[in-house]
């Protein structure tokens, strides 16, 4: 069984997220999700609209997403490829080259990001309306 796996906040759930986790879980048979928790969103600067339980709720909805798991930490990739056996690291391109150091435990894959979509714009759109 091919594992995959990718990290991310995912609030105010869009397309961009689903054209992500779509592609990635075709990549191989099983796509584990690690959500950033609210604590851990503070860390990355970020608050998300929805906190860690609503959007691990919507995540789970998702047929391409296999299980979530949470994210408290920059430094538990290489423990969370090891502990869940995980053959292909996935990210969006806005990360490219940042998680290379994984390459030694498992491919790491950068995708494109989805144009003219983001958790920012929406939150900016709906500000403006
Ligand atoms: N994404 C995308 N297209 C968009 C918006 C987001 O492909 N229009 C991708 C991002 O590249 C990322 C994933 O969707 O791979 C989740 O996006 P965020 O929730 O913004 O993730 P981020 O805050 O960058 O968290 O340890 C890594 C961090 O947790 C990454």
């Amino acid at each position: 069984m091919e594992k995959v796996i990718t990290y991310g906040t995912f609030d105010l759930l869009h397309w961009g997220h689903i054209r992500l986790l779509e592609r990635a879980r075709a990549l191989g048979d099983h796509l584990t999700v690690v959500l950033s928790t609210d604590e851990f969103n503070k860390l990355k600067g970020k608050e998300a609209f929805h906190n860690f339980e609503q959007r691990k709720y919507l995540l789970e909805a998702i047929k391409h997403v296999d299980v979530v798991i949470p994210e408290t930490a920059w430094d538990q990739k290489i423990t969370d490829i090891q502990s869940n056996e995980i053959n292909i690291f996935v990210m969006g391109d806005d990360w490219e080259g940042q998680f290379d150091f994984l390459t030694p435990y498992c491919d790491v894959c950068y995708l494109e990001r989805t144009k003219d979509i983001s958790t920012t714009y929406i939150k900016e759109q709906l500000a403006q309306a």
